[in-house]
């Protein structure tokens, strides 16, 4: 059965699917944006299992309980902070998509969503961010047969109008 991919715009901390991505720094120890609010809103025991983690590298991602949330696992991943593209941003946005993908395909999961990692303070402009975020997860969902359904979780109107656009159009590059 194919994997449904869908856009909607909400706060992702109110998302009741099996696993919601964290655009965390490398610390994984917590920040602003999305992971400050996955902090507040999972509460004190997610930083504490955060801390037996070590730390993450950019592009790569690793797997933590939901704690207070409506989600039962949080997938913290390290985007790339954008540098004018040159610097292996793509690659490393795109490793995100992929690396977060295989967990929920490793441990099982069949609902997973994704905030637009790095387009908040990392500064990646959300366009091509979306691009690679739609590619990534069309070309690696496949791979994984429980994995049903990816939600790409929108902040802004804005930004749910550019995943609605590209998700329409069959080869958004
Ligand atoms: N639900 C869904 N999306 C959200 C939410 C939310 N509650 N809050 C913000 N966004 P950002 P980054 C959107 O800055 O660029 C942190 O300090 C936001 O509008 O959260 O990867 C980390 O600790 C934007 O579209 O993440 C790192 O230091 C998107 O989430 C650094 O920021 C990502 O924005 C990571 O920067």
């Amino acid at each position: 059965m194919r994997t449904s991919l869908r856009a909607l715009r909400a706060d992702i901390t109110t998302l009741a699917v099996d696993a919601i991505v964290n655009a965390a720094n490398s610390s994984l120890l917590g920040g602003g944006g999305v992971d400050g609010a996955i902090h507040r809103a999972a509460g004190p025991d997610l930083l504490a299992e955060c801390r037996l983690l070590g730390g993450c590298d950019t592009g790569d991602a690793k797997l933590t309980r939901g704690h207070g949330l409506p989600a039962r696992y949080v997938i913290h991943t390290v985007g790339p902070v954008w540098r004018g593209g040159r610097e292996g941003e793509p690659e490393r946005l795109a490793s995100c998509y992929r690396r977060s993908i295989e967990l929920a395909g490793l441990h099982g999961l069949a609902t997973l969503a994704f905030p637009a990692i790095s387009t908040g303070v990392y500064g990646y402009p959300i366009e091509a961010a979306t691009v690679i975020a739609v590619t990534t997860v069309r070309n690696t969902v496949g791979q994984h047969a429980n994995i049903r359904e990816v939600t790409f979780c929108c902040f802004s109107a804005d930004d749910l109008a550019i995943y609605e656009r590209l998700l329409r159009t069959d080869r958004p590059e």
